[in-house]
């Protein structure tokens, strides 16, 4: 072949890369700005792309932002139903954990949102796996892998069996950046109704009393008890903060006929609360 037909399919070729590389950013803005992958599922015809601040499960809440690139056509999906499974394998059994099965995400057209709460890991990151079941038109697709969890350097979250005989996990989730001040404490209950399953415990309260361990257990005025939310099915309080450092956030767990189910009053001889949540800032 003679140079001069050799020339014109160069530039063709280029042209018509960078050509669809054009309409991929007009059709499919980054919707994942300020995000960091986690790692990707992948079947033999979607790649599942997870996304976080950090780009690493940790124990405890995990806000999750994914899409869905067809491979055909490397578009992301923007019809899809979704829902996921976490799995802990350990030497006698499997469970699961708390979850909010991901939704298309508020404005977005390619990412859907959800949320996972890890109650436990192995010293390693190893022992979960996750499987995500979707469909689009119509179709049912599944795509599962290993994922890496690590621990949360403080407790975010506790499971525990409360005195009703019912296990319970309790999961810090706001705020993510706590201020001086004020805080809009949020909270997530949850009922190990059997190793699969954790609906949301619904109409219970928790009482809220934040303590400095390291200077001499002071508290800090004006806060308030956490009440449940029936618009976002959490728990909410008021936390005051009255400066920075390592705050140890003691609660009680109360059902419906205000029993307590976990947790005890700090006194001078009770400096903590058998149920309490960490938090450093
Ligand atoms: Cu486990």
């Amino acid at each position: 072949m003679k140079f001069k037909y050799i020339l014109p399919i160069i530039l063709l070729a280029l042209f018509s890369v960078s050509c669809s590389e054009d309409e991929n950013d007009d059709f499919q803005p980054n919707e994942i700005e300020g995000l960091t992958k986690i790692q990707e599922l992948s079947n033999d015809t979607h790649v599942i792309e997870l996304y976080n601040k950090s780009g690493m499960f940790y124990t405890g809440y995990n806000e999750v932002i994914l899409r869905i690139k067809n491979k055909s056509n490397n578009e992301f999906e923007e019809n899809a139903n979704l829902s996921w499974m976490p799995i802990m394998q350990m030497p006698s059994m499997n469970h699961s954990c708390p979850k909010s099965n991901p939704v298309k995400a508020a404005g977005k057209n390619t990412v859907y949102q959800g949320f996972i709460i890890y109650q436990m890991t192995n010293a390693d990151g190893s022992g979960w796996s996750l499987n995500i079941n979707y469909s689009i038109d119509g179709i049912d697709y599944v795509a599962s892998s290993d994922i890496v969890v690590l621990q949360n350097e403080l407790q975010n979250v506790s499971s525990f069996l409360g005195s009703d005989n019912t296990k319970y996990v309790v999961a810090f989730m706001e705020p993510s950046q706590p201020i001086i001040g004020i805080n809009d404490l949020v909270i997530g209950v949850y009922k190990m109704e059997t190793m699969m399953s954790f609906p949301i415990v619904e109409n219970y309260s928790l009482t809220l009393d934040p303590r400095m361990p390291g200077m001499g257990n002071h508290s800090s005025p004006n806060n308030t008890n956490l009440v449940y939310n029936l618009s976002d099915k959490m728990y909410h309080a008021n936390l005051s903060l009255t400066m920075t450092g390592y705050w140890v956030l003691n609660l009680k767990l109360l059902n419906t006929s205000e029993e307590v189910l976990k947790g005890e009053d700090i006194t001078e001889l009770n400096t903590q609360s058998s149920l309490y949540l960490e938090l450093e800032f």
